[in-house]
C-alpha cells in the first residue's frame, strides 16, 4: 500500500462518514477541518501499523478516520480566540473564521463524540473486546491525562512567570525541560501513540509489539513536535498552511525558544535516529517514507 493510497482510503471514508443533516451548519462545520487537506499522518501511521502486524488496513479504517476526527478536533479548538487565536489552518481560514465561534466549539465537541461512535458503529469485524482496547486506548489519549493536560501545560507556560526555586525557574513544580517534556508528549505524542496502539491492537499483535508501537509514538511524537516548532521558525505560510512565527512572538516555550535552532534541530534529529532503530525490523517503506519527508524539513 502506498502514502497515496491510505490517504485516498482515509478522504473516502471521512467524506462518507460525516453526512450533512439538519442542523446543517454543525455537520459543515465538523466536515469542514476534517476534510481540509492535511497529511492524513495518524490515520496512516494507525493503518501501517495494523499492517505490519498482520491485519487487514480495512479493519483499522474506521479508528484511523476517528483518529483524523479527533485531530481535527483539536486543531479547531486550538484555532480559536481563548486558545491559539489562529486565522488560517491547513491553507484555510481556520473553523471559527468561518462559522463563529459558537459552532466552532460545538463542532469540536461534536468530533469528539462522533469519533468513538464511528469506531463503535463502523468496526464491524472486530471483537468487542477489541474495539473496547481501542476505545480505552482513544479516549485515554483524548482526555487531561494526555491531549488536554499538553494544550493545558502549553497555555500556562505561554509568557508565563517563572518562579526561582533553588536557583531552578520552576512553574507548578516543573523545570522548563519537564515542562517541555510535558507538553509534547501528551499535546502531540499522544494522538502518534493512540494511532499506532490502535492499529497494532486491531491487527492483534502481542502486549510486547503494543507497547513498542507506544515508545515509537513517543518518540516520533516529540521529534515531530520539535520539526513543526522549526517550521514556525523557518517555513512559508504556502507550505504550512497556518500563520508562521507567532511562537517567539507570544513567549511560547518551544525546543526552538528555549535552545535554539541548531539544538532543536540536532535534538529533532537525535529522536528520528533512534525511531528509525524502532522500527528498522518492520521493512516499512511508509514509516521510513514519513521519517524521510520530517528529516529532509529540520536539515
Ligand atoms: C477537548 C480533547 C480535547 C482537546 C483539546 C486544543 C487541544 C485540546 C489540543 C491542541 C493540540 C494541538 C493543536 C497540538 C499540535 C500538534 C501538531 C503539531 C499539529 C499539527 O499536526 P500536522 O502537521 O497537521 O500533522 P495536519 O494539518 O497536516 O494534519
Amino acid at each position: 500500500m502506498t502514502m497515496n493510497k491510505y490517504i485516498e482510503l482515509v478522504d473516502k471514508k471521512l467524506d462518507e462518514y460525516l453526512k450533512i443533516e439538519y442542523p446543517e451548519s454543525i455537520f459543515k462545520s465538523m466536515k469542514y477541518t476534517v476534510t481540509l487537506p492535511g497529511k492524513r499522518l495518524r490515520p496512516v501511521m494507525c493503518m501501517e501499523a495494523c499492517r505490519v502486524f498482520g491485519g487487514n488496513v480495512e479493519d483499522a479504517l474506521p479508528t484511523a478516520c476517528a483518529i483524523e476526527m479527533l485531530h481535527a478536533q483539536s486543531l479547531i479548538h486550538d484555532d480559536l480566540p481563548c486558545m491559539d487565536n489562529d486565522n488560517f489552518r491547513r491553507g484555510n481560514p481556520s473553523n471559527h473564521k468561518v462559522f463563529g465561534e459558537a459552532i466552532a466549539v460545538l463542532a469540536g465537541d461534536a468530533l469528539l463524540s462522533y469519533a468513538p461512535q464511528t469506531i463503535i458503529e463502523q468496526s464491524k469485524n472486530l471483537s468487542a473486546e477489541t474495539v473496547l482496547k481501542v476505545l480505552h486506548t482513544f479516549v485515554s489519549a483524548a482526555g487531561a491525562y494526555q491531549l488536554i493536560g499538553g494544550q493545558v501545560a502549553d497555555i500556562k507556560s505561554e509568557g508565563a512567570v517563572w518562579e526561582n526555586i533553588d536557583g531552578k525557574e520552576m512553574l507548578e513544580g516543573k523545570t522548563k525541560d519537564e515542562t517541555l517534556y510535558y507538553i509534547h508528549t501528551n499535546k502531540t505524542a499522544a494522538l502518534f501513540k493512540l494511532a499506532l496502539k490502535a492499529g497494532a491492537i486491531i491487527a492483534g499483535a502481542t502486549d510486547e509489539q503494543i507497547a513498542e508501537m507506544e515508545t515509537f509514538g513517543q518518540k516520533f511524537g516529540l521529534a515531530f513536535q520539535i520539526y513543526d516548532d522549526i517550521m514556525d521558525v523557518t517555513s512559508t505560510f504556502e507550505e504550512l498552511g497556518k500563520t508562521l512565527g507567532k511562537d517567539a512572538e507570544e513567549g511560547k516555550l518551544t525546543y526552538v525558544t528555549l535552545y535554539g535552532l541548531d539544538k532543536a534541530k540536532a535534538k529533532a534529529q537525535e529522536l528520528l535516529d533512534d525511531t528509525r532503530k524502532i522500527i528498522s525490523k518492520y521493512n516499512s517503506d511508509i514509516f521510513n517514507g514519513i521519517l524521510d519527508k520530517i528529516e529532509s524539513k529540520i536539515k
